[in-house]
């Protein structure tokens, strides 16, 4: 399951253990996204902080786990490689895709959409309120599943926490307290990630990271 996750919520976890069972799965890898193709216009909480939200979230499924495939792998994640890598790394497995199924016609703008489909059975989840519109999608290889209606989703749950409203409940726990905690979707402590990833931006590029960096600033509150 390749996702953003920023950040991971109660609806991606349903619709894991939902398919899991559903298709009799030996395990969910999840797969967040370096950087995501489709997001370079939104500011996206760094990498290592949806990955280890994922990691906080999934622990205690022991078939749930959790890949830095796309994280370690330069550039944007192709959701083509990422399948081609775990083809290589797991000869002879039936690799399944679970996808929201609102996602389904975006996946014919992906990279190498055609050979998607030849390399992995794709799940569309159905999410509250969606009709899928088949057009253009193949007939085979493609499944659709209706998981429980989770009316949750990333944008919403960043906005709550902006809004100074509770995530409690729509984000496993831990996630709720690893927000807290490195102060993530606040506007003021945003501000201290940006700089960090940055700095060490500027530091593996050898350059100084003099031009526009403040001073280290802690959000208040944290
Ligand atoms: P999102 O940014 O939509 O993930 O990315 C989904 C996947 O698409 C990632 O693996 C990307 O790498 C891949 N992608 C995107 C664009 C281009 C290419 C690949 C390419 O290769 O060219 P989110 O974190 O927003 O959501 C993760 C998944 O969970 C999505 O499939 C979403 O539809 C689904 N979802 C829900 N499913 C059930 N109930 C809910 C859900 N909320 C999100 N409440």
């Amino acid at each position: 399951m390749g996702g953003t996750f920023d950040p991971v919520h109660h609806g991606h976890l349903v619709s894991a253990s939902e398919v899991m069972e559903s298709f009799s799965l030996d395990e969910v890898i999840f797969v967040p996204t370096g950087e995501q193709p489709f997001k370079e216009h939104r500011r996206v909480t760094p990498a290592e902080h949806r990955y280890l939200m994922t990691v906080v979230a999934t622990a205690s499924n022991p078939r749930f786990t959790v890949s830095r495939m796309e994280i370690d792998r330069p550039g944007k994640s192709y959701t083509i490689d990422t399948l081609r890598e775990l083809k290589r790394q797991l000869p002879g497995a039936d690799l399944f895709f679970i996808t929201g199924a609102d996602v389904l016609p975006q996946i014919l703008t992906w990279k190498d959409a055609d050979e998607l489909w030849s390399l992995a059975h794709f799940i569309g989840v159905t999410r509250p309120g969606h009709t899928l519109d088949r057009t253009g999608l193949p007939e085979t290889g493609l499944s659709l599943l209706e998981v429980p209606a989770m009316a949750i989703s990333s944008t919403d749950c960043r906005a709550r926490v902006v809004d100074g409203k509770p995530v409690w409940y729509l984000v496993p726990d831990g996630v709720v307290q690893y927000i807290a905690k490195h102060g993530l979707y606040r506007p003021e402590t945003a501000r201290v990630d940006d700089v960090a990833e940055r700095r060490g931006r500027a530091a593996n590029e050898g350059t100084t990271a003099r031009t526009a960096l403040p001073p280290r600033a802690v959000g208040a509150g944290q």
